[in-house]
């Protein structure tokens, strides 16, 4: 029997190359941090996570990880039980102020599935409750941009900013990728010039499913009023307005399902959000739900009340790709395709290069634990990445501002 008993906790930060993306909260900066961490048990075996790469984390990671040391990597509760016996508290970040200790725990809980697959030469899928299918399917993740970063030269992708641009955007990622369902992250513009990009989307693909996520920026009435032309449009409508209570009103007024990865992100707002009737589709995240197990407990939750699944994602290396593609893979009631912003991402951290998504969809990566193992060139490529641009944090905002002088965050903003 193999010692499954944790040694050592490491977590590494890391910063990768991100194009100019535009969203509610501003436009994405040069660089966009994650953070690597490892989980190494007794024998000598090292399982991998990957989370965000904001500092607050990271302290709170160095700080879990003396106490522990000695703990077998199957003990999940021992765990949160010693997350909970520190005091975390919450950061800011894109939704607001956010609890801090699920993220923690989800960093770390990751590796020590890794870890115990790679131990016992099993599949993460396999001991989250067995594969249901063999490749999990993604959708094409579509931002409006600008052509490159402030002071800086126009990326391979060009500006985006309007409908035919966004087709040839959507084209590019359908080509090289072979997406079915097409999303388009809003809150950018004029609604009324979103609703048309995501009609040229609909002209150019007639077959894809379609959604559109203004990040909460629309107001009741915004939502309410646009509903006629979303209606038959879109399979469902995410975050269109803030707050559980606005979402709700626009769901009474509509059948097109609505769906969140903003105002359902922890497992206190879903009675309100059964109570209030406002979201019937939740995009899980497992790097803020408190990790695989506590997603596979959210899915089955889903399943009692009628609730549909997907999952949300943020700018991410493979390591969460593959963390996500196994969680996704062990998941019977997965009822939309995935997003990722995967291939907006250049940089890698695993070994072998970026994972390869084809006809819309990844298959479970081969070999026991995640299957991914660390390039440690890359991560110290990365790392030094991150030194060098000094951020700690997200600052969509900021940055922003260096291409819009006095542009300020407003949500909602129309
Ligand atoms: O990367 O700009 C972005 C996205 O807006 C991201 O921050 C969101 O978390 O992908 C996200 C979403 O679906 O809301
Ligand atoms: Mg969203």
């Amino acid at each position: 029997m193999p010692d499954l008993r944790i040694a050592d906790v490491r977590i590494t930060p890391i910063a990768f190359t991100d194009p100019p993306l535009l969203n509610n909260a501003g436009c994405h900066q040069p660089f966009a941090l994650r953070s690597i961490i490892e989980v190494e048990t007794e024998d000598g075996v090292i399982g991998l996570g990957e989370s965000y790469g904001t500092k607050a984390l990271i302290d709170a990671v160095v700080a879990l990880a003396p106490s522990l040391r000695g703990l077998p990597v199957t003990d999940l509760n021992g765990l949160l039980a010693r997350a909970r016996a520190q005091d975390m508290g919450g950061i800011t970040g894109y939704f607001g102020v956010q609890a801090l200790l699920p993220r923690v725990v989800s960093a770390i809980e990751v590796a020590m599935w890794d870890a115990l697959g790679k131990a016992l030469n099993m599949r993460v899928c396999d001991l989250l409750g067995g594969q249901v299918r063999a490749r999990v399917p993604f959708s094409a993740y579509l931002f409006y941009k600008f052509a490159g970063h402030a002071g800086q030269d126009a990326d391979d992708w060009g500006e985006v900013l309007t409908p035919e641009q966004l087709v040839g955007e959507a084209q590019r990622l359908v080509d090289s990728y072979g997406f079915e369902a097409i999303k388009l992250k809003a809150g950018i513009l004029e609604p009324e010039a979103e609703i048309a990009g995501l009609e040229a989307l609909r002209a150019a693909f007639p077959k894809a499913p379609l959604r559109i996520d203004p990040n909460g920026g629309w107001t009741v009435e915004t939502a309410l009023k646009l509903l006629p032309r979303l209606t038959g449009l879109v399979e469902y409508l995410e975050d269109p307005t803030k707050g559980i209570e606005g979402n709700a009103r626009v769901q009474a007024a509509t059948d097109i399902p609505l769906a969140t990865n903003m105002y359902v992100v922890a497992d206190e707002h879903l009675p309100a959000n059964m109570a209030q009737g406002a979201f019937r589709v939740i995009l899980s995240d497992h790097h803020y739900w408190g990790g695989l197990k506590a997603s596979r407990d959210l899915a089955r939750i889903c399943e009692i009340w009628g609730l549909g699944l997907s999952m949300h994602s943020n700018s991410h290396m493979g390591i969460s790709l593959a963390a996500m593609t196994h969680l996704a893979a062990a998941t019977p009631n997965l009822t939309y395709d995935c997003d990722t912003h995967y291939p907006w991402q250049v940089d890698e951290v695993i070994e072998g290069g970026k994972l390869k998504i084809e006809g819309g969809s990844l298959a479970v990566p081969e070999g026991p634990g995640l299957g991914v193992t660390l390039d440690r060139a890359q991560l110290a490529r990365l790392h030094r990445n991150y030194l060098d641009c000094g951020y700690t944090r997200r600052d969509d905002e900021t940055e922003m501002q260096k291409h819009q002088p006095g542009w300020s965050f407003a949500r909602p903003r129309y």
